[in-house]
């Protein structure tokens, strides 16, 4: 039996690790996203995209086979990313953030959201695993821009430097996440004393292996998440609970 927390008696056990952590380390989902109104990786894809398996579109080889629908699919997520805005979930990670490094330890927060919500709320240590939907990068001469404007007139759209193809700046299937980010992820994991995993199916690697890499090196752990997940038998707390609601009344609990 996992130990679930409800949101009205935080054990004081958890808060207690909360307050007192020196290295803390967020791992985040779409979860953490969908108060913000971005559908999580897994919900049922809505219209056009319904009979297409988010598995299957997010993969090299689905760029290769079809570049233009690929290149479309990608550019709707990011048109409606840019009508979105952080949740009181994002807002409560910069305030932790804040209280962390005020007091001189460290707040790292490890996303897998390629939707830039946390950089939008003012996180500024954040280790993006699966790159950016905002930004997109030559195929040909590897120029990478961010793209905050109207929907793409092309699919896929051209690179303005050398005329090459262009493709959305995330990690694919298949594909290694970023040498530079993954250092990070694991620089900070060595040092946590605290690790949360919050909004995520923890079922894709590695960053599903970091709760067990933070756990081995002795740090306490919770997950925040509003269905069971593989990760929540394996936690010291487990928050059956929305982000948005959940972090803003924990860190009150915990620093008032
Ligand atoms: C790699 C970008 C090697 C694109 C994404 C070991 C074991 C098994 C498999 C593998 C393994 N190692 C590698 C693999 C293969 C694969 C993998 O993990 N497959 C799994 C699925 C079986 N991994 C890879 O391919 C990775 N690459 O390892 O490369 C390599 C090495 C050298 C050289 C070459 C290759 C690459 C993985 C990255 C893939 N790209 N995204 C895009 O976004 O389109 S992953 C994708 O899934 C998203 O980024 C998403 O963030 C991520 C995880 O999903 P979640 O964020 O968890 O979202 P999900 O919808 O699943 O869950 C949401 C959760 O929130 C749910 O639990 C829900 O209940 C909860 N929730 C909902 N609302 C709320 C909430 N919780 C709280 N509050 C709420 N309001
Ligand atoms: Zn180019």
């Amino acid at each position: 039996m996992y130990p679930l927390v409800r949101m009205t008696d935080f054990p004081p056990a958890m808060l207690d690790a909360v307050r007192s952590a020196r290295h803390v380390v967020a791992l985040t989902g779409a979860g953490v996203s969908a108060e913000s109104g971005v559908p999580t990786f897994r919900d049922a894809q809505t219209g056009l995209w319904a009979k297409y398996d988010p598995m299957e579109l997010a993969t090299p080889e689905a760029f290769a086979r079809d570049p233009a629908l690929v290149s479309r699919w990608y550019d709707e997520r990011r048109q409606m990313r840019l009508t979105t805005q952080p949740n009181p979930g994002h807002h409560a990670l910069v305030r932790w953030e804040a209280l962390q490094r005020a007091g001189g330890e460290s707040f790292t927060l490890l996303t897998q959201n390629v939707d830039r919500l946390h950089h939008a709320a003012g996180s500024v240590n954040v280790v993006e695993l699966h790159g950016s939907l905002m930004v997109w990068r030559c195929t040909a001469c590897g120029e990478e821009r961010e793209e905050l404007g109207p929907a793409f007139q092309q699919h896929p759209p051209r690179c303005g430097t050398c005329g090459g193809t262009r493709r959305p700046g995330v990690v694919w299937f298949g594909e290694a996440l970023p040498g530079q980010a993954l250092e990070a992820a694991f620089d900070a994991l060595r040092r946590c004393d605290l690790f949360l995993t919050i909004g995520t199916s923890a079922v894709v690697h590695p960053a599903a292996s970091f709760l067990h890499d933070a756990a081995e090196h002795g740090a306490a752990t919770i997950e925040i998440n509003r269905d069971h997940t593989p990760a929540s038998d394996v936690v010291g707390w487990t928050l059956r609970a929305k982000s948005g609601e959940a972090l803003p009344a924990m860190l009150d609990a915990a620093f008032g």
